[in-house]
């Protein structure tokens, strides 16, 4: 058994995120972290906000609140929205955590002591009011270019130009209306990624078995245009881990912080600790350092493809120019877009259906069915109500949910409500074994390789297989004349859905309970084998006929949401 570190890239704090956000890596890490557990693998699954950076400062100013107490809020409000979704995290983590910050300046720290931290010169604008200098976006003026009064720092959104903050006519500051601006000298980290290009090359080139997704993005950042640049990592915020070398002050580093993309790819590590010290775990860095025993840890992270950058090429700068043994990624699986309807998701425009919005409607196995079995993986892929209808009808209600109600009911109306006992297998009984047998290594090794689409493909041949038995052997039909007969094929039937359950699993966890839950089992294993596993509801067994597992999706209902989706134009 392998011990297996999952995570999923970390949603920033300032809002909830949609359902593509969803779909492009904390479901389908997810999926894998439940799958390998359900195999018998240690698995640790990490995940966390993603809480600095401007985007954090300016949702707290909206929303009226100190940056730390919005941050603290809508921590929460993603964990609970993660719980309804049913992601499985050992640990749901924070990028501010004080673990995080220590770390963050001890890279910080080795990566200076490696040569590989510059400091650069540069002239910036300063508030004498806010006492700190201003970043772009926190800068509004006049449009030098078409008179619009509100423009912003790097672009002017009525004309689109885009525009450095000296430009701007009549400039203030967004912070305080404050117009005492003045530029002034200051100083800036640089990441020396550059001199590590080689070095990330052949790791790069190493990793034949990478999605091309995520290998192609990589190279294109290594070699296209200028290659590798060196890359800031510091910036003039007041919310951020605050840059230091280890423990001690960096000079002419005060009042600054480091990027957010430097800091948020390392509390994947502090996670790791912040999930030892809440008391769920011990020895953090038997996964993260590789003189500590994570030499035999598979790593795997999960991410859409705007990620991928930091990924492949930033974080592990990081990591290797540390010159410490951390350990790095084994491999990125990486996701195309989700669409909405024929365009985009747009949380400023509400356009599209956001993750509280979804459990509002639909329970949670519903939404993780069509989007997993939709994930965007060789190409974009699109959400339309129609397409989600007629999949969580046909699949979820007829397919699944038609077999395990037709088969119980019929056996409590002819026998009981225990599993019956007459008749032997015949030559149909055994070819279903078989194929079933056969169908579940297909799934097995579409799921090994995280073939997330044909992995939900290969289930839903597995569902479909026990509908066309029923379908070509009618019980119904047989009782009439053999009720024995009509009773193996029962027992067999009945049999299909614990397996069912252990399979669907890592797809739709609180169904495939209910399912075990209905059939008395408990302390379900994975099949192994399957004819043995088919085998584990004897005579006699007793279960009852579960409440109904899927409702369908009407049409009024999809207008209705559809409409109520669509998004408000402006
Ligand atoms: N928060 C972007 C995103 O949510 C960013 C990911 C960080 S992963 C270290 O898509
Ligand atoms: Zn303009």
């Amino acid at each position: 058994m392998t011990r297996h570190l999952i995570t999923s890239a970390i949603p920033y704090i300032n809002g909830i995120k949609h359902l593509g956000n969803l779909v492009g890596s904390q479901l389908p890490a997810d999926l894998y972290a439940r799958y390998l557990r359900a195999r018998g693998h240690e698995v640790l699954f990490l995940c966390a906000t993603d809480e600095h950076g401007t985007p954090a400062e300016l949702a707290a100013a909206k929303a009226g609140k100190p940056v730390a107490e919005y941050c603290a809020e809508m921590h929460d409000v993603q964990t609970r929205i993660a719980d309804g979704f049913g992601l499985s995290f050992d640990h749901f983590g924070r990028s501010s955590s004080i673990q995080n910050q220590k770390l963050t300046q001890h890279f910080a720290g080795a990566l200076y002591d490696q040569g590989l931290i510059e400091e650069v010169e540069q002239r910036q604008i300063y508030s004498e009011t806010d006492g700190r200098f201003l970043p772009d976006r926190y800068v509004e003026g006049t449009c030098p270019n078409c008179g619009f009064e509100d423009a912003r720092g790097d672009q002017c959104d009525n004309c689109t130009k885009q525009l450095d903050p000296e430009d701007l006519i009549n400039p203030r500051s967004t912070v305080s209306g404050a117009t005492d601006l003045e530029m002034r000298a200051t100083k800036h980290l640089f990441l020396k990624q550059s001199q590590m290009k080689d070095q990330l090359d052949a790791w790069i080139n190493s990793k034949t078995d990478w999605p091309v997704l995520t290998t192609s993005i990589a190279k294109k950042w290594l070699h296209d245009g200028d290659g590798l640049q060196d890359r800031g990592i510091t910036r003039d915020l007041s919310w951020g881990v605050p840059v230091k070398r280890g423990n001690e002050d960096w000079p002419g580093m005060e009042g600054k912080v480091f990027y957010v993309w430097f800091d948020a790819p390392i509390e994947y590590i502090a996670c790791a600790q912040e999930w030892v010290d809440a008391g769920k775990g011990s020895d953090w860095e038997s996964w993260w350092r590789t003189d500590k025993g994570a030499d035999d840890v598979r790593y795997t992270q999960f991410m859409g493809k705007d990620n991928v950058p930091f990924h492949t090429l930033s974080f592990p700068a990081t990591i290797m120019g540390s010159g410490e043994p951390w350990k790095l990624v084994d491999y990125i699986k990486s996701f195309n877009y989700l669409t909405y309807d024929g365009g985009q998701f747009s949380t400023s425009r509400g356009r599209g259906v956001f993750m509280d919005q979804a459990l509002e409607i639909l329970p949670a196995d519903t939404w993780r069915w069509w989007l997993l079995s939709h994930a965007p993986e060789t190409s974009d892929a699109e959400f339309t109500w129609e397409n989600f209808q007629a999949s969580v009808n046909k699949d979820l209600a007829d397919v699944l949910g038609n077999f395990i109600s037709r088969i119980t009911k019929f056996c409590r109306s002819k026998f009981s409500e225990d599993v019956p006992a007459a008749g032997e297998y015949g030559p149909a009984e055994h070819a279903l074994i078989a194929d079933l047998t056969e169908r579940v290594a297909r799934y097995q090794t579409a799921m090994e390789a995280m073939e997330v689409r044909k992995s939900a493909a290969e289930l839903r041949a597995i569902w479909a297989a026990g509908n066309e038995y029923l379908q070509a052997e009618a019980p119904w039909t047989t009782f009439k004349t053999d009720p024995d007969k009509a009773a193996a094929q029962v027992r067999l039937a009945l049999n299909l859905i614990p397996l069912y359950a252990v399979l669907s699993a890592p797809f739709i966890p609180t169904t495939a309970a209910s399912m075990l839950e209905s059939m008395h089992v408990e302390d379900a294993q994975w099949p192994d084998d399957v004819p043995a596993a088919l085998g584990q509801l004897t005579p006699g067994h007793a279960f009852d006929v579960p409440e109904v597992l899927f409702t369908k999706i009407t049409d009024e209902q999809r207008d209705e949401w559809a409409e109520r989706f669509a998004g408000v134009r402006d």
